[in-house]
């Protein structure tokens, strides 16, 4: 070892965590790094001059932790996922430094509050809803758990669109989060793998084997933007590692010089439009080349880059599924199944049944759906073209595997035509969900419900074939981001009674019990929430224009717009209480400011229908000073995770009332209840085992249960009998038609049609039973002490749903994997600047 290769030695401005230490980096960054002195610096310099502050304190953790896992050989998971919903980074990092107390400070010292620097982070909106979420919070677990493990996904330049509202519409903006520049990734032009599209295969002898050749009509080069994603108080950094395609050879002399200079920059265009744009559909699909070429180049990077860092520690490859495991969220990287077959069979000169016990043992597969619209498959003659290398592999994949059914199942081939992987009834689809259940040795579900209604259900088949392959893992959420750093009143009443191990052991949070009924800590919790709610009231205002009463219940449905999830039943609730209100203005109803958020997928007219109706029955609503005080609607543009921190907090009620059957889990639920609201909802997904741990008595359940909704649709359901039969719901379908909210048009006769008619998610079946549970909210809510004392209970039993078991429980069950402690002590030696920039 040289001196030339030792790091240069840390200084304190560097690392160091004291105020002062903080103020010096920031005042350096914003001198070095950014050019500017505090006079003219916009408020975005100085947010990211700490950002720059706070990354330098994460880079010394993450070489050393590279270094550790390179040289303890340490089996790592790879969780492929086509979205990470991370959100802002700035707080999220500080709080797990847990450092928010001296970065307030420093701040301060320099003028500055903390909370004005965090507010200009851009967010990066690279996923859609609660599965690329999902991802985020399993990150920010792993590396609090120690467990070594990179995200693979992609670095979308645009991410999800900006919901913006004219005239009671969504209308979409272009989300152009990198335009003031992403402090937090870290470029690696030394990580790059070419991904290679359509062309032909030639099948050639080659000392008397078969070996095949791919050659590709195009060729896109992927590389690696690193974001580091740090444990909560530990030395813990992993990786995140995003591909952003880029053109093999950016500029065509040859072109530009024959004077075409269209032609000279045409193939940089096309490469990187692929990883250009997030697909803004949440839980359905769109048979899309684009989105079919964006799934194959990260699943190709994340599967090159796999065998990359292998390859640095051994030749022998078939020790590949000891040192990896990689976990397929959805279907979206399916195919990396029969990438990595490629890799190892023609790239590799593995055998095919040496490469296939390789590759089904690193395989596992989540299922995030049960919706017949979101299981991915893919047109034939479309996948043939993209990708006609991998359609001959799964094809050979196909017919091993059917061999084994039939030889199981002798003489059925009904099971075996619904087992392919090719959808032969018909046009001819490649069924993903097929391929990551053959490709895998683990397959599990979100929640309990929804892991049962999988194995009777979508995967039976395959339940029946492989049962030891499928568990429940039921989803979890991070108590750092989603309460420690969202809820910074509630968590400092909970840590000045019960400490603060529960932020990294979130089950001691049933020490609060024993202040369910202590009268002093029932005022500080109710202080907390109307703070919080007061917070919230102002956000309204400033972005919905709508007053609401911090005094009255805060009614919250927060989430992607969906009719399976049914906004439009709590419209209809909204309705009939506002006619009762109109009819009996003295009534002693609580006062309820109903609250909604989500977007809906551009091209998902029914759920913009609702968004409209829903700013339609808050215009009339609010306007009508009957309802003053009394009753308020109002709709949050742009709910995304910097939206949700400051939403979640100031809950009382927490809507959760999709249809049972349809939603696998649902996070929000759990986030809404980690922060003290209570839950309204259905024995749906994850509602059910959130309903058993809080206790029955702490939660309002109402509606058909799966089991139930069945039963109904087999018994062809008439929606228009529950309309007949019941005046309150036939009172506010009528005005919704008549044209009671919209000025008399008939702007929402395909909404009422669709109830009436078909009602595909039996809002009208559940409307008197969500009704009845409503009032039995307002009976609760008037018993301020009872409802204190339900929200307590909900908090303190809320410890299972931490992504931290969720994590845990992956690693013993399928991932068997085990934690690696960082140690920064020692100063970082030379041997890390080699093995980073190997990693
Ligand atoms: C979603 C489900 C939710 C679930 C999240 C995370 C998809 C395809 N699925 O119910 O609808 O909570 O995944 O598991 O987005």
């Amino acid at each position: 070892m040289t001196s030339n290769d030792e790091l240069p030695r840390a200084t304190d401005a560097r690392v160091g965590l004291t105020p002062a230490d903080i103020a010096q980096a920031y005042r350096d960054n914003l001198a070095y790094m950014l050019a500017r002195f505090p006079a003219v610096a916009t408020a975005h310099d100085r947010y990211l001059a700490l950002a720059y502050a706070v990354r330098d304190r994460l880079l010394h953790r993450w070489v050393r932790t590279a270094e550790q896992y390179y040289t303890r050989r340490s089996r790592s998971v790879l969780y492929l996922s086509a979205e990470f919903l991370i959100g802002p980074q700035l707080g999220s990092n500080i709080a797990n430094l847990g450092i928010l107390d001296q970065v307030r400070d420093a701040m301060r010292a320099e003028g500055l509050k903390l909370e004005d620097l965090i507010e200009q982070e851009e967010e990066p909106g690279l996923g859609n809803g609660g599965l690329g979420r999902l991802a985020a919070c399993y990150l920010d677990s792993l590396a609090t758990l120690e467990i070594p493990s990179i995200g693979h996904g992609i670095r979308y330049e645009f991410g999800i669109f900006d919901q913006g509202i004219r005239d009671g519409w969504q209308v979409e903006l272009t989300d152009k989060w990198l335009r003031l520049g992403n402090p937090w990734e870290i470029a690696r032009p030394e990580v790059v793998f070419d991904v290679m599209f359509g062309g032909h295969t030639e099948h050639l002898q080659e000392n008397g084997e078969l070996r095949v050749r791919w050659v590709p009509g195009h060729v896109v080069r992927g590389m690696a933007y690193d974001t580091p994603v740090l444990g909560y108080r530990n030395n813990t950094v992993n990786l995140l590692r995003l591909w952003k395609a880029e053109a093999v050879e950016s500029f065509d002399f040859q072109a530009f010089n024959t004077g075409d200079y269209y032609g000279a920059v045409l193939d940089k265009m096309t490469s990187e439009n692929i990883t250009k744009v997030l697909y803004p559909n949440d839980a359905s699909m769109e048979g899309k080349q684009l989105r079919l070429e964006q799934q194959y180049f990260f699943a190709s990077c994340a599967m090159q880059d796999m065998i990359r860092l292998y390859k640095q520690r051994s030749d022998n490859l078939d020790g590949l599924d000891q040192t990896f495991v990689a976990q397929l969220n959805d279907t979206h990287p399916a195919v990396a199944v029969a990438e990595l077959m490629r890799l190892l069979v023609d790239v590799h000169n593995l055998g095919w049944d040496r490469a296939w016990r390789i590759t089904q043992n690193v395989f596992g597969y989540t299922n995030h759906t049960l919706l017949p619209e979101a299981l991915e498959r893919w047109p034939l003659p479309l996948f043939a073209r993209v990708l006609p290398r991998h359609l001959e592999i799964i094809f050979e994949i196909n017919r091993r595997f059917l061999d084994d059914v039939r030889a199981h199942f002798p003489g059925d081939e009904a099971r075996v035509a619904r087992m392919s992987l090719i959808d032969e009834q018909g046009e001819r689809y490649v069924r993903m969900a097929n391929l990551a259940c053959v490709g895998a040795q683990a397959i599990n579900g979100v929640a309990r419900l929804h892991t049962e209604l999988l194995k009777t259900g979508v995967l039976r088949d395959f339940h029946e074939y492989w049962p030891q392959k499928f568990s429940n893992k039921t989803n979890g959420v991070t108590p750092r981001r989603f309460l420690l750093l969202c809820n910074p009143g509630l968590a400092g009443v909970i840590s000045r009674r019960i400490g603060d191990g529960w932020v990294k052991n979130l089950e001691e949070l049933r020490r609060l019990e024993a202040f369910v009924d202590d009268a002093e800590f029932g005022s500080q919790w109710r202080a907390v929430k109307l703070a919080n709610k007061r917070m919230l009231a102002d956000l309204i205002r400033d972005r919905a224009g709508v007053n609401v009463a911090p005094e009255s219940l805060f009614d919250i449905q927060v989430k992607r717009l969906h009719e399976y999830k049914r906004q439009h039943l709590n419209v209809l609730h909204v309705i009939s209480l506002y006619n009762r209100l109109r009819r009996d203005p003295d009534s002693d109803i609580p006062p309820r400011a109903v609250i909604f958020a989500g977007k809906a997928a551009p091209g998902y007219i029914m759920a913009k229908l609702i968004i409209k109706l829903i700013h339609a029955v808050a215009d009339v609503v609010n306007h009508d000073p009957v309802m003053r005080g009394r009753l308020s609607v109002a709709f949050v543009p742009d709910f995304n995770v910097k939206n949700a921190q400051r939403i979640y907090p100031a809950a009382d009620l927490s809507e959760q009332i999709s249809t049972a059957g349809k939603e696998a889990s649902g996070t929000g639920n759990m986030k809404f209840s980690m922060n003290g609201a209570l839950t309204i909802g259905t024995m749906d997904g994850a509602n059910i085992e959130i309903r058993d741990e809080v206790g029955h008595d702490n939660f309002f359940v109402f509606g058909l249960t799966a089991d139930e909704v069945a039963a109904c649709k087999a018994n062809r359901y008439r929606p228009r009998d529950y309309y007949e039969a019941d005046p309150d719901l036939a009172e506010a379908i009528d005005q919704i038609r008549s044209g009671f909210f919209s000025e008399g048009n008939a702007v929402f006769r395909p909404l009422v049609d669709s109830l009436l008619n078909h009602d595909e998610y039996m809002v009208l079946a559940d409307f008197r039973a969500y009704l009845n549970a409503q009032r039995e909210v307002e009976s609760v809510y008037r018993d301020v002490d009872r409802w204190t004392r339900m929200s307590i209970r909900n908090v303190a039993r809320i410890g299972y749903f931490s992504s931290d078991r969720a994590i845990r429980e992956y690693c013993d069950d399928i991932w068997k994997i085990s934690s690696v402690h960082i140690d920064t002590n020692e100063p970082l030696p030379g041997s890390a600047t080699r093995s980073i920039l190997r990693t």
